[in-house]
This record gives structure tokens, C-alpha cells and sequence, in this order.
């Protein structure tokens, strides 16, 4: 077990404890997940066990070893329950089950004892803001107005559209009923102007009852009513089930739209959210989820809101531990920073914004809450390329932003393939992406609006999520080890140098260098918990940062970028060990120039 349990006291990130009498204790230890690493496996993508080339849960398992030699505690796996697929099973139409393409509720249980023998947790993907709209909730819903389940989901009435705006006047002594939707003059509007995350109205109007539902991403993902406290209970009495079958911890997809107030808004809010992000019971059905399903056994839990939009200050709220909500929350700055009039985009990275944005976290969760750590995921491109050189220093970025990311305080989040450093893909035509996201935009963009296919297919390029969604590539063979069959989307072409048996076998293995950062979250207290100060904000090449513990002071130091870079702050380090490096033999010089993509992570003992 890589999980330390007995870490010397000197956060406020713990557990707080309640007695008998119910009154609360100081915290004791902090908590296990302060020293762990988690991994995500986004499973069509990681090994097809099957052959029909997309992966599944056997799959996960004849490749857990590759998880237990990284060294990372924790592996949340997204969504394997069954569903329609139109969002890679973000769109759920069974909680309770495994989708058939991933294999059975033994292959899960299968896979749960054996992460378990090695020591690791399983975290499950939580999809409960919204279903598929071939979950059996929705199809009742949707039967009739008066169904037991129509107030699980968010109907509501066509907007009234005033008398001035319809094209004929209505004639004398016409039926002073209200006209069906099809008599309707002109086409129903929608009820407010949200929009869906993955283009075109939030609403979609149902012809059966004339009324609209709410989606806010594909109109096969209706949004669940948490007005409703049947849909609450319903929702906690699922993830009982699966605690009880083992799982150690949720990842809550979107889990902060799912308080919602729709009589807030109107088109112009889309953007900051009002209305159906950080809703006004957002905190309340947080807590009562917590009393429900963590309360007695959350200690040996991990638990992580996904929220878009979250501020610092909200996600204090959220993760202080005396709230009884979350563990921790993945927010979206600085994943953000560098997007244009939208995702499709980008601009070159600001990396004192970066720094700025990063260490604001820092600093706000520091005496109170946690953060969680992570450059990439299902949902957005490959960091070496974005933030990096995936050419001639693809090794050198990828380990310098690896070191970066897991040096700050926080738990980090491997994501699939970024261990050996994989890049994006280079798709070429509007036929290459899978992603409803993508796809939608280009129609949205290119098909409707007119726009010149090259700048549009340029910017999905860049930051499609299909760029995190090729296979895993396990070794240079044109399927790479990913399946015997032909995958669901093509091997990347970079296959032949990027694979994990190539890396691996290399000197300068991507691999290698995170096992070493893994291993020191675990035994390195001042990695773990050490208080987090930025330097030199304002330079634009270099990302510096100290971490001090009791006996010690760790200097980060990083050129993110392709030149020289000179960093006096070097100069009173001479002395100092070196912790990691990814230019091991210039570190041990201690010169006070960094190469392209240097990083070094410095100690010096206090006497
Ligand atoms: O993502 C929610 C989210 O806010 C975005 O990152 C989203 O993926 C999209 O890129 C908006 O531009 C979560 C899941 O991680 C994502 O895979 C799902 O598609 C989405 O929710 C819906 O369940």
C-alpha cells in the first residue's frame, strides 16, 4: 500500500472528527488522499481486451501493472455504465449496470479486487446532473404530463410570444382554446436563452406533451430536476450501492450545475453561468448528499467535484472540511487562459497569467481546503503540445511540466498517456473527429455559419478532446497494442516514438520521471504539504515557486521555453541537493543558466 496514512501533523486539511457526545475534535492526521496520486483511465480509449476495438474492463486489468510500476493510488475510471454513447457515456440510461462494450458487473468486480490487491483505489464517475434521454426516468418523464416522474426533469411551457409578433391576427371567432404546438402560428420558443455546451438551444421541444426540456450539453442528456427530493434520493441510494460494492469515491462530473434558477436569466447570462452554475442549493444538496452517503466511512474516501466556473473562494466553501461536502473540486482557470473568443480559439499560453491563476489557488486553499492538480483530461488536448514542444523537446516539456504541476500543494491527476508524454493527433478533415463537441462545431460553425473550414478545422486541432481520446499507445505496432481489431478512432501516427514500451526502454523516459514525482508525493512530507510561495511573477519565461516544510525549503525552478534562460535566483543554491531534474548532469553543475524546458527541483535542510 503506497498510501501513508501517518503523516506528521501540519494541515488543516483533515478529516475533522466527531465524538460520541457529537462534538467535534481537532483534526487528527491529514488526509490519505494529501499524499495520493490519482490516475484517470477514459476506458474506449485504454485496452481492448475483446477485439472490437474499443476498450473495455478486462482490458484495464491485463494493463494494471502499468498503474501499480507508476506508483498512483487512486484510478478513477470514467463513465463504464451502460448508455446510447453520444458523449462516451456521459450520457447514462442504467446507473446500476456495466455498458456491454466494457464488459459485465463481474468484469467490474473483477477489476475493483484486483486494483484493490494492488494496493490502489477505484473512483467511479459520477453523471448526475443529467441522464441519457433513453434512461427509463426521462422516457416516463417524457410519456405524459401527468407521469409520477414528469417533475424529475425540467419541463416547461413554450415562452409566450406577444400578440404583435405573430403573422396573422387570430381569425374571429376562432376556438378560444390554446392552439396545440402544431397549430402554433410560429415555431415554439424556448423558455430562456440558455444555450447547450455542445452548441445550438438548452431546450429541445417534445412534440408528445408540447412542452420543452432542458439539456444543458446534447439534447440525449436531459438535465435532472434536484428540486425534486425523489430524483435526490434516488441519486444517493445509487451511490450507496456502489460504496457498498467497493468503490472507494466519486468524480462528480459537472456537479455544480445541478442547482438551478431559472427564473434568473435570460440569453445574455450564458456566459457567466448565472442561473444553472453554483445554484442557489448548490451547497445544501451537497451537504445532504454527504449526511446520506459519505457520513461513517468518509475517511477512507476521495471524493471531487468537477465545476466549471468555480472561484477560489467558492471551492474554500466547498472543501473545508468542516462543511461536510467535498474533498476537493476541479476548476477550469487555468486551463482557460489561453482560449479566444471561445475553446476553438487558442492564444499562445500568458504564462504570468498561468503562474498568477495557479498561485491564487495556492494561497486560497491553503489554510483551509484543497486543491486538486491537473493539466489534462478526457476534455481537453494533450499539455505537451499545449503548453509544451511536442518535437525536438517533447521529453524536456513534458518533464518540466510534470515537475511543475506535481510540486504545487495539491493532489495531482495523471491523466491516460500523459506518463509517456503523448501528444495531440494531427487530424486533418471535419471526417477525423468523434467528439459530439467537435463535431457540432464544425456543423455549427462551418456548415451553417459560413466560416472558412481551415480556420475552423485549425482551431479543432488544437484543442478537440479527441486529441486526449486516440488509443493508448502501448507499443509501435500500427493498432499499438491497444486492440487485435480496428479502433474506434485511429492511432495517433506518432505512435512509432511515443509508445510505453519505447519510453520505457529509453534513458529519458517520460515514465520514469513521473514515477520518481509519484514516489515523492508519498514520502516527501514538504512535497505533500509544505507551504507554497510563487517568484518572480512577472517573468515571462520562468515559472519559480519555493515549498517549505519543517526542516526544509524546496526551489522550483522552470524555463518554459525553447531558449536559454539565465535565473539568478540560482546563485544562493549552490549547495543545495537535487531533488529531481530533467537535465540531470547540468543540474549537478548548479549553473545558473537553464536549458530549453529545463526544470529543477532544488532542497536545501535548515541547520
Ligand atoms: O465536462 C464538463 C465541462 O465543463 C467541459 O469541460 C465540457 O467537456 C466541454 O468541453 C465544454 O466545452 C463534463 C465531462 O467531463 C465531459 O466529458 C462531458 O461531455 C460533460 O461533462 C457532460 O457530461
Amino acid at each position: 500500500m503506497t498510501v501513508h496514512k501517518s503523516a506528521p501533523v501540519r494541515s488543516t486539511t483533515a478529516r475533522s472528527t466527531t465524538g460520541p457526545g457529537g462534538e467535534e475534535r481537532a483534526p487528527a492526521t491529514p488526509a490519505w488522499w494529501t499524499r495520493a496520486v490519482v490516475y484517470q483511465v477514459y476506458p474506449r480509449s485504454f485496452a481492448d481486451s475483446d477485439g472490437d476495438g474499443i476498450g473495455d474492463l478486462r482490458g484495464i486489468l491485463s494493463r494494471l501493472d502499468h498503474l501499480a510500476d507508476l506508483g498512483v493510488d487512486v484510478l478513477w475510471l470514467s463513465p463504464v455504465y451502460p448508455s446510447p454513447q453520444h458523449d462516451n457515456g456521459y450520457d447514462i440510461c442504467d446507473y446500476e449496470g456495466i455498458d456491454p462494450i466494457f464488459g459485465t458487473l463481474d468484469d467490474f468486480d473483477a477489476l475493483l479486487e484486483a486494483v484493490h490487491a494492488r494496493g490502489m483505489k477505484l473512483v467511479m464517475d459520477l453523471v448526475v446532473n443529467h441522464t441519457s434521454d433513453e434512461h427509463p426516468w426521462f422516457q416516463e418523464s417524457r410519456s405524459s404530463l401527468t407521469n409520477a416522474k414528469r417533475d424529475w426533469y425540467w419541463w416547461r411551457d413554450p415562452r409566450a410570444v406577444a400578440a404583435s409578433d405573430l403573422p396573422v391576427e387570430p381569425a374571429e371567432g376562432a376556438s378560444p382554446q390554446a392552439p396545440t404546438a402544431a397549430e402554433l402560428p410560429v415555431a415554439p420558443v424556448e423558455p430562456n436563452g440558455w444555450r447547450s455546451a455542445f452548441s445550438g438551444p438548452a431546450w429541445t421541444f417534445d412534440e408528445t406533451t408540447g412542452q420543452f426540456y432542458l439539456h444543458l450539453f446534447a439534447p440525449q442528456q436531459p438535465d435532472l430536476n434536484w428540486e425534486n427530493a425523489e430524483v435526490r434520493a434516488a441519486v444517493y441510494a445509487m451511490m450507496n450501492r456502489w460504496l457498498d460494492r467497493g468503490v472507494d469515491g466519486f468524480r462528480m462530473d459537472v456537479i455544480n450545475l445541478i442547482s438551478k434558477n431559472l427564473e434568473q436569466v435570460d440569453g445574455g447570462a450564458q456566459a457567466s453561468g448565472i442561473g444553472f452554475q453554483m445554484g442557489p442549493r448548490l451547497h445544501e444538496f451537497l451537504q445532504e448528499m454527504h449526511e446520506a452517503v459519505f457520513a461513517g466511512r468518509e475517511a477512507d474516501l476521495i471524493t471531487v467535484g468537477e465545476m466549471p466556473g468555480v472561484t477560489v473562494d467558492d471551492a474554500r466553501l466547498f472543501t473545508d472540511p468542516s462543511r461536510r461536502e467535498l474533498d476537493m473540486v476541479f476548476q477550469f482557470e487555468h486551463v482557460s487562459l489561453d482560449q479566444g473568443t471561445d475553446k476553438f480559439d487558442p492564444r499562445p499560453l500568458d504564462l504570468v497569467a498561468l503562474k498568477r491563476s495557479m498561485g491564487r489557488w495556492q494561497e486560497g486553499l491553503a489554510d483551509v481546503g484543497w486543491n486538486s492538480l491537473y493539466l489534462g483530461n478526457h476534455d481537453q488536448p494533450r499539455h505537451v503540445s499545449r503548453f509544451g514542444d511536442d518535437g525536438t523537446y517533447r521529453y524536456e516539456s513534458a518533464t518540466l511540466w510534470a515537475a511543475l504541476l506535481h510540486l504545487h500543494r495539491g493532489t495531482p491527476y495523471v491523466y491516460q498517456g500523459e506518463e509517456i508524454g503523448m501528444t495531440n493527433v494531427p487530424f486533418a478533415r471535419a471526417e477525423d473527429f468523434r467528439d459530439i463537441e467537435s463535431v457540432n462545431y464544425y456543423r455549427e460553425a462551418v456548415v451553417e455559419g459560413g466560416r472558412p473550414a481551415d480556420e475552423v478545422l485549425a482551431g479543432l486541432r488544437a484543442m478537440s478532446r479527441d486529441n486526449a481520446r486516440t488509443p493508448v499507445q502501448w507499443d509501435a505496432t500500427p493498432t499499438a497494442g491497444f486492440t487485435t481489431g480496428t479502433p474506434w478512432i485511429p492511432v495517433s501516427p506518432h505512435v512509432v516514438e511515443v509508445n510505453v514500451e519505447a519510453d520505457r526502454a529509453s534513458e529519458r523516459s517520460v515514465f520514469a520521471f513521473y514515477q520518481r514525482l509519484i514516489e515523492l508525493r508519498h514520502t516527501d512530507s514538504t512535497v505533500a504539504l509544505g507551504r507554497f510561495t510563487l517568484l518572480e511573477p512577472d517573468h515571462e519565461r520562468l515559472y519559480a515557486f519555493t515549498r517549505d516544510g519543517d526542516d526544509d525549503r524546496l526551489l522550483v525552478v522552470g524555463n518554459v521555453s525553447g531558449d536559454d534562460l539565465e535565473v539568478p535566483l540560482l546563485g544562493g543554491w549552490a549547495e543545495a541537493e537535487v531533488v529531481v531534474a530533467n537535465y540531470p548532469q547540468r543540474a549537478a553543475a548548479a549553473g545558473q543558466v537553464l536549458a530549453p524546458w529545463e526544470v529543477r527541483v532544488l532542497r536545501v535542510r535548515r541547520a
